[in-house]
């Protein structure tokens, strides 16, 4: 599968290609999918797409899998995307069929994340007058794609999906839609297929040069307290081994967002975790530095990052807070692969625009001839100290023992109760840290990022950008279409489960043997979180049990499952819990462990929007 391309190869002479039969324009499109190497597709029919479902039963290459809602088939294709680094492939019909892929594609777009999103349109004749299922999709997403098209000619298809795989895959990758009429699908024609394509003026592999990144060199050899802040650049960009090497060769300590979990081990002793909104405490104070309250004044207690190495990031405001206080007294070295990044949110002292890893190789090979001097050993005990202050630590608390959860369901047990970070704790036990997570949107989320531990890059598929609750189920088949031998777990809310419950008829049908694991806590945690921390603890629709009957555990997920065929079981006692979760993993079919916690644990650490590190709560 062509993934990249250069300024050199753009210079190149002649495309060769491939002339095929006639064919039907649905059979040309099927066909151009086969040659960019597509297995899978999750597509669901319309009247403006069974042409192309008709040819697609007579692939022999591609599989498809009908989701059960357009939703879930686009989660499922960036599932499939982030699990495997090729792009994902969804489908739809017109209207209906493609809004229901959009809340995906911006997904994909805001994560990006390589989707190529096929709609039906309605005939070209009809396009304009308003006639059944038309929707200007093309129209409708262009703020959310990297690129689109809507087909015109029958002779363009086999060029379109070639460019589609190209621009979706390269450089910073991206969703991009080929809307195509069924006229066109219906057309025949003598098929070109192009083993090549050059897009003038898409150079997306810019390459950093010597001088700059010899100055990078030259600022870590002044800086007292360098910290590397990678983002899921260095994970799309395939340069998490590059990262290792050179944390290694200089000693400096590795933070990642969200999205560039897994891009460096966060085992290893330079690993500082996660940071942001509800980061490492650690993390947050090694690039903003420590502060303490002393009523309105604010007081520096040790200062954080002199240098900062930010690789492949974008200074989302979940990481920053207040962004002019993020690494405030800190030189900004800047690298992403995308030129509208630089500046964007956070002036660079010194930004470039660059392949990540083609930077990190070269700065190895600087680094390699002329090692770095500096050791940072105070640096490193500053932050040895940092992580022994403030682990990523929780404990049963007196809001948990006074909960309603405690009265309805737990009998007074409070030995019994299951706090959501024991489960994810008991979970990375059991699966010695080799699954491949997905998340809904919430506080399980983020306890999912906090107490697995992840050693790999795609490891841990999480909507990060736009924060799509429903993300997880979809997400988790395509991670295991991708990934059939790996274990493939959905730590899901109750909230964001419910929103593509319907996935589960997927699951059975497809035989895809993904595991959903609900931390359920019969409400919309997230939103009470706030709630409680800003609204008095007041709640405006947050619970989403049944009020007549708080004791019921409401819906009942498991029976829900069972309807399905897909096997289940609730575990309300800490005593089942391990037992529960192993019986999971040894499942070799899909799966619905439904884990009953209290709603009243807070995600600490906790930065609120827009504040800083001084304002970060911690557990202590
Ligand atoms: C589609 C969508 N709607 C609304 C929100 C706002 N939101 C963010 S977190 C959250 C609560 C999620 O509840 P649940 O899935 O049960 O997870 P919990 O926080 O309880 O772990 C909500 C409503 C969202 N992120 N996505
Ligand atoms: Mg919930």
């Amino acid at each position: 599968m062509s993934k990249t391309t250069t300024d050199t190869k753009a210079a190149e002479p002649r495309e060769r290609a491939e002339v095929g039969p006639t064919m039907q324009g649905s059979e040309i499109l099927v066909a151009a999918l086969e040659r960019e190497g597509v297995d899978t597709i999750f597509a669901y029919p319309g009247g403006a797409s069974m042409e192309l479902h008709q040819a697609l039963t007579r692939s022999k290459k591609i599989r498809t899998v009908l989701p059960r809602h357009e939703q879930g088939g686009a989660f499922a294709a960036e599932g499939y995307a982030r699990a495997s680094g090729r792009a994902g492939v969804c489908m739809a019909t017109s209207g209906p069929g493609a809004t229901n892929l959009v809340t995906g594609i911006a997904d994909a777009y805001m994560d990006s994340i390589p989707v190529v999103a096929i709609t039906g349109q309605v005939p070209q004749a009809m396009i304009g007058k308003g006639g059944f299922q038309e929707t200007d999709i093309f129209g409708l997403t262009l703020p959310i794609v990297k690129h689109s098209y809507l087909i015109t000619d029958i002779n363009d298809i086999a060029r379109v999906v070639k460019e589609a795989f190209l621009i979706a895959q390269s450089g910073r990758p991206g969703p991009v839609i080929i809307d195509i009429p069924k006229n066109i699908q219906q057309q025949k024609a003598q098929p070109v297929f192009p083993t090549e394509v050059h897009l003038r003026g898409y150079a997306p592999n810019k390459k950093a040069d010597d001088v700059a990144l010899n100055e990078i060199i030259g600022l870590i050899e002044k800086s007292e307290r360098p910290v590397l802040y990678c983002g899921g650049g260095i994970i799309s960009g395939n340069a998490s081994e590059e990262l290792r090497r050179f944390a290694e060769a200089t000693g400096i300590p590795v933070t990642t967002t969200i999205m560039g979990v897994g891009a460096f081990p966060e085992t290893h002793p330079l690993s500082l975790r996660w940071l942001g909104m509800h980061g490492a405490a650690y993390a947050n104070w090694a690039v903003s530095g420590e502060f303490k309250k002393d009523g309105e004044r604010v007081v520096n207690v040790a200062p954080g990052a002199d240098l900062l190495l930010a690789f492949g990031v974008r200074f989302d405001d979940r990481v920053t807070g207040k962004v002019d206080k993020f690494c405030e007294t800190g030189t900004i070295v800047h690298i992403d692969v995308d030129a509208s990044e630089i500046n964007k949110n956070k002036p660079a002292h010194l930004p470039l625009v660059s392949d990540i890893k083609y930077a990190l190789h070269r700065l190895n090979e600087m680094v390699g001839k002329r090692p770095v001097q500096k050791r940072f050993a105070v640096w490193h005990e500053q932050i040895a100290a940092w992580k022994a202050k403030a682990p990523l630590r929780y404990r049963v608390t007196e809001e948990v023992l006074k909960s309603q959860h405690m009265r309805d369901h737990m009998g007074g047990r409070s030995s019994e109760v299951i706090l959501p970070q024991m489960v994810i704790e008991t979970l990375y036990e059991l699966t010695g840290g080799e699954a491949i997570l997905t998340t809904g949107v919430g506080q399980h989320q983020m306890w999912a990022g906090q107490y697995y531990q992840f050693k790999f890059t795609r490891q841990f598929l999480t909507s990060a950008g736009l924060g799509a609750m429903g993300y997880g189920y979809p997400a988790a088949l395509g991670a295991k279409v991708a990934c059939p031998d790996r274990q493939v777990i959905d730590i899901d809310g109750d909230g964001s489960f419910l929103m593509n419950v319907q996935e589960l008829a997927t699951a059975h049908i497809e035989k895809i043997a993904a595991k959903a694991l609900i931390l359920n806590n019969q409400h919309l945690g997230m939103v009470v979180q706030w709630e409680d921390k800003f609204y008095k603890g007041n709640r405006g629709h947050t619970y989403l049990g049944d009020p007549d009957n708080r004791q019921q555990i409401y819906p009942d997920f498991v029976s829900m499952a069972k309807s399905f065929n897909v096997p289940g079981e609730r575990v309300m006692f800490k005593k089942d819990l391990r037992s529960a979760i192993q019986r999971m993993l040894d499942s070799d079919q899909p799966y619905v462990l439904d884990v009953i916690t209290p709603y009243t644990e807070h995600v600490l650490p906790f930065i609120p929007a827009g504040r800083t590190v001084a304002d970060m709560i911690y557990q202590d």
